[in-house]
This record gives structure tokens, C-alpha cells and sequence, in this order.
């Protein structure tokens, strides 16, 4: 299962043809052993292996390549139309991608039960198991009802808080006028966001007023690119 969507929307911005397989989570190191596909970091278990992970592209032309941000740059040197890190900022970019990934961290014990309720039983058994050796603790105690949810909740709110002060009061995108790879970077942490919690869900409805209402405003202003193919 993709749940980083952030090079579909790059192949759909750059008008790439291409077609999605669903890898389920306890499918994914054979799928990318077999295929060649690089891991993308290690395991956070102890154990020091490598860990595999989606997204992974598979393009005829050259092979097999794993990391958004890699796909990202094979992407705009073999398709340099719409281009994802224009001149000189790529480095920029990802500094970007890293400050925002930290700042929304609290997202994440919040998240966590809603993204396990959309998984399959047997994914779900997966992600149990490795998301609770590598906190130490059961899911369900990651961020339960009460101070310890709302204070994660207001981590996020201020860390959102930061990204908002950076960009342009009215809207805009990272680079201004310019769509790049970090505007999908963020779309991708809200769709994840209101696809676990649901449009309907209070979380959403809170997070949808935060900053003016910009976050829902920039989804709906990519949403020809973050359509699933
Ligand atoms: N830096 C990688 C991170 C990708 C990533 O963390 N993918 C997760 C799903 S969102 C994954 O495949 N995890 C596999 C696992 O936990 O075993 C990228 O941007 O492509």
C-alpha cells in the first residue's frame, strides 16, 4: 500500500503514463529484493537492516528506483518537462521536506489508530508489530484521549504554524508562482492525513481551519495532480 503519494503526483504533473500496484506493507522487502529496488534507510527495530520501502518506480526505459526524492530527480532528467527541483534548488527542497516532516511529527502518535483501521488484516498485523517494537509501546497507548493527544495535537498546530509563516500570506505555492516537488511533499502529508482521520472526521474539520484555511485551498488547487491513477 502507497501511502506516500508524492511521485504519483509528480508522474501526473509531468503527464507520464503509468500504472499503480498496490504492494500490501508485509509484501514489500520480497517485492523489492526481487525487483532490485534499493532499500531507503534502516530499521529502527535494533537490528541494523536495511529497510525497504514504497514508493518504487519501475520505468522500461531505465530500471528500477526507490526514494521520492531520487524518482524525483530521474523523473525531471528523463521527462524535463514540469520540472520537480528547477536549478539549484534541490537541496533547498529537501532541507524543506526534512523541516516539515519534524514539524508535523506530532501528527504521527495521533494518526496512528486511524492509519492501522484503513489497513488490511494483514497489513495491519505488520504495522502492530513493527510500529510497536520500534515505540517501546501499544498503539493504543501512543496518544491516548486526554493531555497527552492534545499536546501532540498542539505540536503539530505550531509546527504548521512555522511552514505557514514561510510562504506568501496570500496563497502560493513553496516556490511562489511555481508548482516543485516540495508542494507535493506537503499535499501528500495532508491527503495521508485526511484519508486516515476522514473528511468527515473532527480531526480534519480542525486541521481544514488551521492557517487560514490555506492547506485544504492548496490540495484543491493541486487536485488535477493528486488524483490516483
Ligand atoms: N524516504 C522514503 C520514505 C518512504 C517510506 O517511509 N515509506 C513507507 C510507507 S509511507 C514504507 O514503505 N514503509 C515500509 C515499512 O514500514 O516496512 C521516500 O520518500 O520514498
Amino acid at each position: 500500500l502507497i501511502t506516500l503519494q508524492q511521485d504519483r503526483y509528480s508522474l501526473n504533473y509531468k503527464g507520464i503514463p503509468y500504472k499503480t500496484e498496490w504492494v500490501e506493507f508485509p509484501d514489500i522487502e520480497a517485492l523489492c529484493i526481487k525487483i532490485g529496488a534499493k532499500h531507503t534507510r534502516l530499521k529502527r527495530d535494533g537490528s541494523g537492516r536495511p529497510l525497504y520501502t514504497l514508493p518504487v518506480i519501475h520505468d522500461p526505459r531505465h530500471g528500477v528506483i526507490a526514494d521520492s526524492a531520487a524518482i524525483a530527480e530521474y523523473l525531471d532528467s528523463a521527462y524535463p518537462t514540469h520540472v520537480l527541483f528547477p536549478n539549484g534548488t534541490k537541496a533547498l527542497q529537501l532541507a524543506f521536506e526534512s523541516t516539515l516532516v519534524a514539524n508535523i511529527s506530532g501528527v504521527w502518535p495521533v494518526a496512528v489508530l486511524a492509519n492501522y483501521s484503513v489497513l488490511n488484516s494483514r497489513s495491519q498485523e505488520f504495522y502492530r508489530r513493527t510500529r510497536e517494537v520500534e515505540n517501546g509501546k501499544k498503539l493504543e497507548e501512543l496518544a491516548p484521549p486526554g493531555p497527552v493527544r492534545e499536546k501532540f495535537w498542539n505540536e503539530l498546530k505550531g509546527g504548521l504554524e512555522v511552514i505557514d509563516g514561510w510562504l506568501k500570506k496570500e496563497d502560493g505555492y513553496v516556490m511562489g508562482e511555481t508548482i516543485s516537488y516540495a508542494d507535493f511533499v506537503v499535499a501528500a502529508r495532508f491527503i495521508w492525513m485526511r484519508t486516515v482521520f476522514g473528511e468527515q472526521s473532527s480531526e480534519w474539520k480542525d486541521l481544514a481551519t488551521w492557517n487560514g484555511g490555506r492547506w485544504e485551498r492548496l490540495l484543491k488547487s493541486l487536485e488535477q495532480y493528486t488524483t490516483v491513477v
